[in-house]
């Protein structure tokens, strides 16, 4: 193996399910049809000045009115698997009371149409589209959000459940929590530490909630039941001292990946979590016996993994570096570690301004093989957006993406390589859409959208991908 990671040939092996990720929100539209109540997005990218030239998700990829063409261009580009979102305020206008027929119907015919063209579903029931009449009460910040959503996995079990292959309860707990309540970037845009924190653990508690509910409706032996986070790949920088860098890595670590983990995985917040917030929240919200509701086995952990991070200490007077990534906002979301800095990288660069570090994917993978050894683990997202996608003479050449995803194949492959157990990886995204804070600014798809006749193109990375899934062998 070269050791860039710009490897050809390397074959992954029979069951290694390849896919590609999309979410209800960033392609659907139709967000007033059939009984769909507002969600949170709705409501903040219709906000002036939260998404970028005030794009909004109304019409999208217009998805919800081309199910049958995106299922047969994920067919011809021969896709095994296809990690989708179901949209809440589609099955539960006001997040409560009886499921909407037609809300389920529409994603029974999603599922069908996977199904009858051999495509593996993975259903995410939660990407951020939370319905605004549970934000109106409070969203993440308010308990009975997760008993909510425990209701509504009832519901998608009993309407779905037999049909999927792998359940996910969460997309990205970090973001919702984070972005949404702490820097505010994301819907609801609250900018508050003790909010944030307050929604760390009401999703967590969700995530608990939700998969008793969902496996309690559920028969099929086989259903895979998962979550998926956002785990930052965080390293020291180089340029400070040790001591810096341990405490600034021990830090981000607490707040991104093992208030997640913690809870999850092993059934307890970790102390130092505790300690480092002591300032921002006595945690008071978390209650009698809720660790033990959120601790529940899962087959498969998701990863999402794009870049990494790089942090030190601040040393308080020297100008800081701001580039965590995150832009100018209200709100930190790193609450009670305003003393950490986050540094920028070596390049180069997505259009997302996130480097580019196919090793920080293949030491993610070793890092949560060493901590939970008998985790299955599948890479959920994995994609990367550059300036410049065009459809000239019906072809988009993208040869930063396939640079990108190959080198990220190769890494998952080296990975698997030295005993991480990797079940499949799923492509972010099918199609560009809806970046959220960024809009229709930022293109991630290996199939190109063409927003004034919402056309689809399949871009060469797309091609790329297909030869990969056909020969099991990164191409040339
Ligand atoms: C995912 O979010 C989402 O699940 C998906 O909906 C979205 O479209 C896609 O990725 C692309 O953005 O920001 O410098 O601290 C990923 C969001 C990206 C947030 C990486 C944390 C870490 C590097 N994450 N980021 S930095």
């Amino acid at each position: 193996s070269t050791p860039d990671y710009r490897d050809s040939g390397l074959e992954f092996p029979a069951g290694f399910l390849f896919g590609s990720a999309t979410a209800s929100y960033q392609i659907e539209g139709a967000v007033t049809e059939d009984g769909r109540g507002p969600s949170i997005w709705d409501t903040f990218s219709h906000t002036p000045g939260r998404v970028l030239h005030g794009h909004t998700g109304d019409v999208a990829d217009d998805h919800y009115h081309r199910l049958d063409a995106d299922l047969d261009l994920m067919q011809r580009m021969g896709l095994e698997a296809y990690r989708f979102s179901i949209a809440w305020p589609r099955i539960q206008a006001e997040g409560t009371g009886r499921p909407n027929e037609k809300g389920l119907a529409f994603y029974g015919r999603l599922v069908d149409g996977l199904l009858a063209r051999g495509i593996t579903p993975i259903a995410t029931m939660y990407h951020w589209d939370l319905p605004q009449a549970l934000e109106d009460e409070g969203g993440w910040r308010n308990r009975d959000t997760a008993f909510r959503f425990a209701d509504y996995a009832h519901h998608l079990g009993e309407a779905l459940g037999d049909r999927i292959h792998t359940w996910t309860t969460l997309n990205e707990p970090w973001c919702s929590a984070y972005l949404g309540y702490g820097s505010g970037v994301h819907a609801p845009g609250v900018a508050n530490g003790a909010a944030a924190l307050t929604a760390v653990h009401h999703l967590n508690l969700a995530h608990g909630l939700g998969l008793q509910a969902l496996r309690s409706t559920v028969t099929r032996p086989e259903t895979q039941y998962s979550a998926t986070l956002n785990l930052h790949m965080i390293r020291g920088d180089e340029r400070a001292e040790q001591a810096s860098q341990e405490e600034a890595i021990r830090r981000i670590d607490a707040l991104a990946n093992r208030a997640f983990t913690g809870p999850m995985l092993r059934g307890a917040y970790p102390a130092d979590l505790l300690q480092d917030t002591a300032s921002v929240t006595d945690w008071s919200f978390v209650r009698d016996g809720d660790l033990e509701q959120i601790h529940q086995p899962i087959d498969v952990l998701g990863v999402n993994y794009y870049s990494t991070v790089t942090v030190r200490m601040w040393d308080g007077h020297s100008p800081r570096s701001t580039a965590d990534g995150h832009g100018d906002s209200a709100g930190s979301p790193w609450p009670g570690s305003d003393d950490v800095e986050f540094v920028e990288q070596p390049g180069p660069y997505t259009d997302m301004g996130w480097n580019i570090a196919p090793d920080g994917l293949e030491q993610l993978l070793m890092d949560l093989h060493e901590q939970f050894p008998e985790l299955p683990l599948m890479i959920t997202e994995n994609g990367a957006a550059f300036p410049g996608d065009e459809v000239v003479d019906g072809r988009v050449d993208d040869p930063l993406r396939i640079d990108y995803l190959r080198r990220h194949f190769t890494a998952a492959h080296r990975a698997m390589q030295r005993g991480v157990d990797l079940r499949g990886y799923q492509v972010w995204s099918l199609m560009d859409n809806f970046e959220w804070a960024y809009g229709y600014t930022k293109r991630f798809g290996i199939v190109h959208v063409d927003y004034e006749s919402l056309e689809r193109t399949v871009k060469q990375s797309g091609h790329w991908y297909s030869e990969l899934i056909r020969t099991r062998r990164i191409p040339e």
